[in-house]
């Protein structure tokens, strides 16, 4: 049997992040080391910065990560693209060049006999009303539309401004340490969710960036994936069990 990866929020071609060639080199290569081990790869969002895609033009950039990406899905392994709230913009190049699965909404499967809920995170549980009336702007149709009418020459500039400036004025560039479990807006949605549907074993999230790892019931419990800008983690479910591990170059087993 083989494995079912997870991670998320690899951020690439942030301009607030200096080792980004780096990062996207140890991305390539972690895929690159699973890729006969893995039946299925599940990217739960933020993998870009800002991703914007015109209906004849994609940004420039990320060449090794998508050419890793569709070598596995070439090779028949499951890729999965979740929209994060930094790359909703997407359109068909994901499935039509890459071969990725898109997924614009949480989603709940059964994977090896066991039941995952599924999402980058965002807006669960979160009662931030900017962040939310952000949320609501950035996935409008209207505002996309005006939006396309720009010139790349701004528009790509104005986003990819906007994500540096969103993470350079958190402390350090960095999210805030793990809240508890009575504050963090992912374990209060999960463990609400698990009431009215308690089959769920596994719940997975991105875009907070911290590694956590929470059992919530004797049959379930929820993982933060972390990041891939300094944590470089991921889990890994061999059908039986689920590992929250850490990429480390020639040293990682799983
Ligand atoms: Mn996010």
């Amino acid at each position: 049997m083989k494995n079912i990866y997870f991670l998320s929020d690899a951020h690439l071609g942030s301009r607030a992040i200096e080792h980004s060639r780096t990062q996207e080199r140890r991305l390539v290569n972690f895929l690159d080391s699973i890729k006969h081990k893995a039946s299925a790869v599940y990217l739960l969002g933020d993998m870009f910065d800002f991703w914007y895609e015109f209906k004849f033009v994609v940004p420039k950039g990320y060449t090794r990560f998508l050419g890793k990406i569709s070598e596995l899905t070439d090779m028949g392994v499951e890729v999965h693209f979740f929209i994060g709230n930094h790359d909703i913009w997407c359109l068909d190049y994901f499935e039509k060049e890459c071969g990725m699965i898109v997924h614009k909404k949480p989603v709940t499967c059964e994977l090896f006999g066991k039941e995952f809920f599924l999402a980058h995170g965002d807006g669960l549980g979160d009662v931030d009303p900017k962040f939310k009336m952000l949320r609501r702007m950035f996935h409008s149709k209207t505002l996309r539309t005006i939006f396309s009418c720009l010139h790349p020459r701004w528009s790509m500039d104005l986003g990819l401004e906007w994500a540096k400036h969103s993470r350079l004025k958190r402390e350090a560039g960095k999210e805030p340490d793990y809240q508890g479990e009575a504050y963090e807006p992912l374990v209060i949605f999960s463990k609400k969710y698990l009431k009215t549907h308690p089959n769920i074993n596994y719940f997975i999230y991105g875009h907070r960036h911290i590694m956590l790892n929470l059992m919530l019931s004797r049959t379930s419990s929820m993982l933060i994936l972390g990041d891939w800008i300094n944590e470089f983690s991921y889990a890994v479910f061999d059908g039986e069990n689920i590992y929250l591990e850490q990429f480390i170059e020639g040293e990682s087993l799983l």
